[in-house]
C-alpha cells in the first residue's frame, strides 16, 4: 500500500452555498487523501448573490493552530490556499508556507477574489498585491481570467480569446515564479468554456474545454481548483490534472442545471465522489 497523502487546505467555511473548505474537503478526501484544514473564517453564506450573510474572521487563530501543528512535527504533500478571510491573512498564510514547506511539498494558490472584470466588494483596492506576493510562493496558481489580469496589473476583457492572448498570459503569470499556471474560464470559441495550462518544466501547454452551460453558478472555481489538486497528488501531470478536473466540474453543473437549483447554492459534485478516483486514474500518467 502507498503512503496516503496528506493535504492542507486553507480557506473559509461558506457554511451554506457548497464552496471553499465544504468543497475542497469532500473532493480531496474522496480522492484518498487525508485532509487537513485550516479555516479562515467562518460565513453563515459565500458572499456571491446573498445579502446579509455572517462574518466571522478567523484571522487572530491561524498562527495559533500552524504553532501547535509544528510542535507535531506534522508534515503536509501539499498546501492549498483559496479564499483569505481578510488583507492581513497574506502575510500571515505566506509565513505558514515557510513554516511549513519542506522538500517536494506542493504550494496551490487559487487567488480567490476576482470575476467577471471586477474584484470581490469585501476585498480592498489593494489585495490583488497580495496575492501576488502570495502566487510568486506557489508552485501552482489557478487564477480565473479576472484574477489573472489583476495579479498581472493588465487590462481584462470576457473572451473570446485567441489561444496566443492565454498563452501569453499563462506565460506572463510563470514569469510571476510558480512553474505551473492554470487559467480558468477560457473560451476560445464563445461556445466552449474551459481552463488553459502552462507546465514551465515540460513547456506543454494544454486546453479542455467543453460546451458551455448557463447560467454561472457559485462554487465551481472551488470544486474545479479542489479535483486539480487530487489529480495532482495523484501523480498525474497537469494536463491530465486540467483534464480531469474540467470534466469533473462539468459534470456537476450539467447535474446541477438539470435538476433546476439556485444557481447560488452550488453545484452537485456530491454525485461525482464516487467516481473521482478511476476518473484520476483513468487518465495514466
Ligand atoms: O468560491 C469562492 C468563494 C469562497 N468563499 C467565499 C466566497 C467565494 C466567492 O464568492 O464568497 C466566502
Amino acid at each position: 500500500m502507498q503512503r496516503q497523502k496528506r493535504a492542507l487546505a486553507i480557506h473559509d467555511i461558506s457554511c451554506f452555498g457548497r464552496c471553499s473548505l465544504t468543497v475542497a474537503l469532500p473532493i480531496i478526501s474522496a480522492a484518498g487523501i487525508e485532509t487537513t484544514v485550516m479555516p479562515t473564517a467562518v460565513l453563515s453564506t459565500h458572499t456571491g448573490g446573498f445579502t446579509g450573510f455572517t462574518y466571522r474572521d478567523l484571522t487572530q487563530d491561524i498562527l495559533p493552530i500552524a504553532n501547535h501543528w509544528q510542535e507535531l512535527e506534522l508534515e503536509f504533500d501539499a498546501i492549498y490556499t483559496g479564499f483569505l478571510g481578510s488583507f492581513e491573512q497574506v502575510d500571515i498564510v505566506a509565513k505558514i508556507f515557510d513554516m511549513l514547506k519542506k522538500e517536494n511539498v506542493l504550494i496551490v494558490v487559487d487567488p480567490v477574489m476576482a470575476d467577471y472584470g471586477k474584484l470581490y466588494s469585501i476585498f480592498p483596492p489593494n489585495f490583488p498585491e497580495g496575492m501576488r506576493k502570495l502566487c510568486q510562493k506557489a508552485d501552482v496558481i489557478v487564477p480565473n481570467l479576472t484574477e489573472a489580469a489583476l495579479l498581472l496589473d493588465a487590462p481584462y476583457h470576457d473572451g473570446p480569446h485567441t489561444p496566443k492572448e492565454i498563452d501569453d498570459i499563462l506565460r506572463a503569470l510563470a514569469s510571476l515564479g510558480p512553474k505551473q499556471v492554470v487559467v480558468t474560464g477560457v473560451s476560445y470559441d464563445g461556445i466552449h468554456l474551459g481552463s488553459a495550462s502552462f507546465d514551465v518544466n515540460t513547456g506543454e501547454f494544454s486546453y479542455t474545454g467543453e460546451t458551455r452551460i448557463e447560467p454561472m453558478y457559485h462554487g465551481t472555481g472551488d470544486v474545479f481548483a479542489s479535483a486539480l489538486v487530487a489529480a495532482l497528488l495523484g501523480g498525474r501531470t497537469l494536463a491530465q490534472a486540467n483534464e480531469i478536473a474540467v470534466r469533473f466540474t462539468v459534470a456537476s453543473i450539467a447535474r446541477t442545471k438539470e435538476s433546476g437549483t439556485d444557481n447560488r447554492f452550488g453545484v452537485n459534485f456530491e454525485a461525482g465522489l464516487a467516481g473521482l478516483k478511476d476518473l484520476i486514474a483513468s487518465l495514466s500518467a
